[in-house]
């Protein structure tokens, strides 16, 4: 991990004392795991994001705060931001904006590979890490959720097959995500959910991920064992997402 971290601290990023000095470094972790799992709430973990790859601009101009409160008014369990810039548009920035304003689990959504990252995530005030298992060797992906949870985060892993799910699964995770749509070609399948949830050991929490749209997927992936579902285009794509989130 030190090592990671010095390679960081030569770049032009932040250094690690000024990112441990930020407010939300000793504040408490909302448990990501517990609101999702919290069967008052919807299981919704309702995502921030202006543009992806597969679809370009989605919405240019929503604004963070009042999309960010508007999904959790509307009865989100918990909040997805992107932090990517060149892939989805997102910054550090609508991550800090959407903790000023919201008491609730905030998952980190971007390219995890090294401890610098987390830290970051740490400071910039995220309750929650994703891994993505096609991004990452196992051993890799083990050490990185440690770390993780050696900070208090919680940690997200995200497969799209069966064999990642074997490859990566390890004790260190507290949810592991299904991700409906194939990195490759962008094509989003159900079944590739319906599939793996058998295989997802009990003891962690299990969302569905991409391409949901319909109140009845929601109830054909809970029937099936899912305990969250990951939503943001089908939102995002409303001139008023948090609008669209409360149907
Ligand atoms: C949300 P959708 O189809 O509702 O917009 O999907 C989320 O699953 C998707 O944004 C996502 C993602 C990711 C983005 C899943 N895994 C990894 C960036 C990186």
């Amino acid at each position: 991990a030190q090592k990671h971290i010095e390679v960081a601290e030569k770049s032009s990023l932040v250094p690690v004392k000024l990112l441990e000095k930020s407010i939300f470094f000793e504040g408490k972790v909302v448990s990501m795991k517990r609101y999702v799992t919290d069967a008052e709430k919807s299981g919704i973990i309702s995502e921030f994001k202006r543009q992806s790859p597969s679809k370009g601009i989605i919405n240019g101009a929503a604004q963070i705060e009042t999309v960010s409160i508007g999904y959790m008014q509307a009865g989100a369990s918990a909040l997805s931001i992107l932090t990517d810039k060149d892939f989805f548009g997102g910054s550090n920035e609508d991550l800090k904006s959407a903790r000023k304003f919201n008491f609730c689990p905030i998952l980190r959504k971007d390219f995890v590979i090294d401890e610098y990252q987390i830290l970051e995530a740490k400071s910039i005030g995220a309750d929650c890490i994703l891994l993505i298992a096609a991004a990452l060797e196992p051993a890799k992906l083990k050490s990185l959720a440690a770390f993780a949870k050696s900070l208090g985060l919680e940690v997200l892993m995200e497969v799209h097959d069966g064999e990642e799910l074997e490859r990566s699964l390890c004790e260190e995770l507290d949810l592991v995500g299904v991700n409906n749509r194939n990195l490759k070609t962008f094509e989003v399948s159900l079944d590739t959910s319906l599939e793996l949830v058998e295989k997802i050991p009990s003891s962690f929490v299990k969302i569905s991920e991409s391409g949901i749209s319909k109140p009845e997927t929601l109830v054909t992936l809970k029937k099936a064992g899912f305990d969250g579902f990951l939503i943001g285009e089908n939102f995002m794509k409303s001139s008023r997402p948090e609008q669209a989130a409360y149907n």
